[in-house]
């Protein structure tokens, strides 16, 4: 199955990213190239396709992170591009040195089960949408015009675990399991939902 790491987003940073989603052609016609709400996420590690005993390990290296919850906020709007080409539009996340402390562990567990490490720089995001050949003028007045875009501070509690198949239209993303951050009182954290098919 084809996995990744992530965090999910409360309801309402999700409503407000929401609103980020237009005024921008992103496809030919009728193409709905924004990414739905209920698919807003941050990466922390692509896994790509990953058989059950692979899945197995890369859970059970998880499951053994140990690290603290931390506040998270969103903030401005950028794009991904290679040469000339727009790869994403995605809203960026503040500073948290917390946030590449957990990138930091996911890592380091996904290459202790046996997978490949990243070898890239970790840029944490939310991906708006992926367009096709948005006119460059038109991509630089959307940046200009959210460029204030912030949220307010979210607390991070778990990371998880998803699965990703193609649905018709969109992705459709299934969290296989989550993982618990500790709070500041407790030591240590555990995974709190059913383990990997
Ligand atoms: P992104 O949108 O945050 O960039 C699930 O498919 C997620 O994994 C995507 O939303 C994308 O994260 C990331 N992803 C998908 N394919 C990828 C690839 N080939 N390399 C790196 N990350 C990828």
């Amino acid at each position: 199955m084809r996995l990744f790491v992530a965090l999910a987003l409360p309801e309402e940073i999700r409503w407000q990213l929401r609103l980020l989603c237009g005024g921008l052609p992103t496809g030919n016609g009728s193409v709905n190239r924004w990414v739905p709400p209920e698919n807003f996420h941050i990466t922390l590690r692509f896994l790509g396709e990953v058989d059950g005993r692979d899945a197995h390990y890369v859970d059970a290296a998880l499951a053994g992170i140990r690290a603290p919850r931390f506040s998270l906020r969103l903030k401005g709007v950028d794009a991904f591009t290679s040469g000339q080409r727009v790869k994403a539009v995605y809203a960026g996340v503040e500073k948290q040195p917390a946030l590449q402390h957990l990138h930091d562990k996911v890592e380091s567990a996904v290459v202790r089960a046996g997978l490949p490490p990243e070898g890239q720089k970790f840029t944490p995001h939310v991906t708006l949408t992926r367009p096709k050949d948005p006119p460059i003028a038109k991509l630089q007045q959307y940046l200009v015009e959210h460029s204030l875009f912030k949220t307010a501070p979210f607390e991070v509690t778990h990371f998880t675990l998803f699965s990703s198949e193609m649905g018709s239209e969109h992705s459709v993303y299934t969290a296989q399991r989550s993982y618990a951050l500790s709070a500041p009182q407790q030591s240590g954290a555990g995974a709190t939902e059913s383990s990997v098919a």
